[in-house]
C-alpha cells in the first residue's frame, strides 16, 4: 500500500505531558501539604485498584533520570504541573521554600537539556486546607489561585516562557463537584457550574499577573478538554442531542473565553442552577489569551438520553471501531475535525494540542515494550494533525499524553498512557516502542 509523508512547520514543537500528583509521590515529604488527591486517593472505594499517588513514579526523586529519557526522546518540550500544596501548603500564606526548589532545579535541567518547560499552574491538585473553606465552590479561592500563581511567576518567570493556567476545567467542575468522580467527590450539578465559573475567573486574572510577572515574550494560555460529537443517527432529536453536547463539552468553556459571555442556550442551565457572578466577571473571563491549548482525546456518537441531565445526552458505541483500554474510540479524523470547527468559530491565534494519546495494555520482552496499538494510534493522530495544519490552522506544537505510564486518577495505575513504560515496583523505567516510533518521528519532523 502507498503511504505518504505529511510533514510538520520547521519550528513545530514536539512535546510530552504530565501532571503533578500522577508522577511525583513524595505525597508528604519536604513540607508540602495535602491536596484534595492525598484526600480522596486515601478514602476506601475509590479508586479502582485501592491505590494512590503516593509514591507514583517517584518522579520527585528520579526527576534527572525522567528529564534524560527526554532527551533520549529528543523531546523540544516537556508540559508539567506544579502541586499547588507544595508550594503553599495551607492554599495561601506561608510559602515552602522547599517545594519551590523542586521545580526551580527542574527548570534548570530542562533548559540545561535545550527543553523548553511549558507550565501547568493547576492539575486538579487543590490544597486539602482551600476545599475545607469551600474548595472552588468558594470565591475565596479564585483568590488564592492569583497568589500562587504570582508566588510561581516570581520564581521561575524569568525562565519559563510558556504557562497553562489550568488544565481541562470541564473535568475538574464536573467530574470533580457534580459526578464525585474525582476529588473532592461531591455529586452536585449546580455546584460544578459554580466551579466552572469560579476556575474561569481564576484563570482570567491570572493571565495578567503572569505576563507581567514573566519576561515579555512569555505566553499564556489554558487547556480544555474538548470533544468531538457525531448524531448517532440522522434524526433531529440526535443532531439537537449533539448541539448540546457541544454546548456542554466545548463551548460551555470555549465561548467565555473568546466571545465574552456564556453561550445564550447554556443561560437557561445556569440560571436553573443558580450561578453566582458578578457583571464583571465576564470581561475577566474573556482576558485576551496567547494560545489555546486543546487536549483531544473523545469523539462521542451523540443521541437524545437520560445521562447528564438537563443536557440529557446518550453516547453510543461505534460497533465497527476500536477503542482503548478506556474505552474511548480511535477515530483519528476526530482531532481534524475538532480543530477545525474550533478554528473558524473560535480563531485562536495559536493552538498547541496540550494533550492526546491512548491507554493500551503493553507487551513486556525482556527489555523492550511493544505497544502496537498505540504506536498506530499515535501515527493515525499525528497524520491528521499534520494536515489540519496544511489547511491552514495554527498548531504550533504537540504533547503527547503521557511522557510516561502514571497514576491514572479514578483508574489508578490500571490504565497505561506512556511512551514510557514504568515498573511500579522497581521504578524501572523502559522507552516503548511508540517511544521510539515518536523518537523517529521527532527527528524527521514528519509521519508516514
Ligand atoms: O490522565 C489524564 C490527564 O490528567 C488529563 N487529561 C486526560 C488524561 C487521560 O485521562
Amino acid at each position: 500500500m502507498a503511504t505518504k509523508q505529511v510533514k510538520f512547520p520547521d519550528d513545530f514543537v514536539w512535546g510530552a505531558a504530565t501532571a503533578s500528583y500522577q508522577i511525583e509521590g513524595a505525597w508528604d515529604v519536604d513540607g508540602k501539604g495535602l491536596s484534595i488527591w492525598d484526600t480522596f486517593a486515601h478514602a476506601p472505594g475509590k479508586i479502582k485498584d485501592g491505590s494512590t499517588g503516593d509514591i507514583a513514579c517517584n518522579h520527585y526523586f528520579k526527576w534527572r533520570e525522567d528529564v534524560s529519557l527526554m532527551k533520549k526522546i529528543g523531546l523540544h518540550g516537556y508540559r508539567f504541573s506544579i502541586a499547588w500544596a507544595r508550594i503553599l501548603p495551607d492554599g495561601l500564606g506561608k510559602v515552602n521554600q522547599d517545594g519551590l526548589d523542586f521545580y526551580d532545579r527542574l527548570v534548570d535541567w530542562l533548559l540545561d537539556h535545550d527543553i523548553d518547560p511549558y507550565v501547568t499552574l493547576y492539575h486538579w491538585d487543590l490544597p486539602q486546607a482551600l476545599q475545607d473553606k469551600g474548595g472552588w465552590v468558594n470565591r475565596d479561592t479564585v483568590q488564592a489561585f492569583v497568589d500562587y500563581a504570582g508566588i510561581i511567576a516570581d520564581r521561575l518567570g524569568d525562565r519559563v516562557r510558556h504557562w497553562i493556567t489550568l488544565n481541562e476545567p470541564w473535568v475538574a467542575a464536573v467530574l470533580g463537584y457534580g459526578l464525585g468522580e474525582h476529588a473532592p467527590g461531591h455529586k452536585n450539578l449546580g455546584e460544578a457550574i459554580q466551579v466552572g465559573h469560579n476556575l474561569l475567573l481564576a484563570h482570567g486574572l491570572a493571565v495578567p499577573v503572569l505576563r507581567e510577572r514573566s519576561e515579555p515574550e512569555a505566553e499564556v494560555g489554558i487547556s480544555l478538554s474538548l470533544s468531538l460529537g457525531t448524531p448517532a443517527d440522522d434524526s433531529s432529536a440526535a443532531r439537537e442531542a449533539t448541539n448540546r453536547h457541544d454546548l456542554f463539552m466545548n463551548r460551555w468553556f470555549l465561548h467565555p473565553l473568546f466571545k465574552g459571555s456564556y453561550p445564550e442556550e447554556m443561560e437557561p442551565i445556569l440560571g436553573m442552577m443558580q450561578l453566582k457572578r458578578e457583571p464583571e466577571d465576564a470581561a475577566v473571563i474573556a482576558a485576551p489569551i496567547d494560545f489555546l491549548g486543546v487536549n483531544y482525546y473523545i469523539r462521542h456518537l451523540v443521541k437524545d438520553g437520560d445521562e447528564f441531565p438537563p443536557v440529557n445526552l446518550q453516547f453510543v458505541k461505534n460497533p465497527e471501531a476500536k477503542y482503548t483500554d478506556m474505552d474511548w474510540e480511535v477515530y483519528p479524523q476526530g482531532i481534524r475535525e475538532l480543530l477545525l470547527e474550533v478554528s473558524k468559530e473560535y480563531k485562536p491565534t495559536k493552538i498547541y494540542i496540550t494533550e492526546n494519546g491512548a491507554a493500551f495494555a503493553d507487551t513486556l520482552e525482556e527489555d523492550r515494550v511493544h505497544d502496537t496499538e498505540r504506536v498506530e494510534y499515535l501515527r493515525g493522530y499525528l497524520a491528521e494533525v499534520g494536515k489540519v495544519i496544511e489547511q491552514g490552522v495554527p498548531v504550533k506544537g504537540y504533547f503527547y499524553w503521557s511522557l510516561m505510564d502514571n497514576f491514572e486518577w479514578a483508574w489508578g495505575y490500571t490504565k497505561r498512557f506512556g511512551l514510557v513504560y514504568v515498573d511500579y515496583d522497581t521504578q524501572k523505567r523502559i522507552v516503548k516502542d511508540s517511544g521510539l516510533l515518536y523518537k523517529e518521528i521527532i527527528a524527521l519532523n514528519s509521519v508516514e
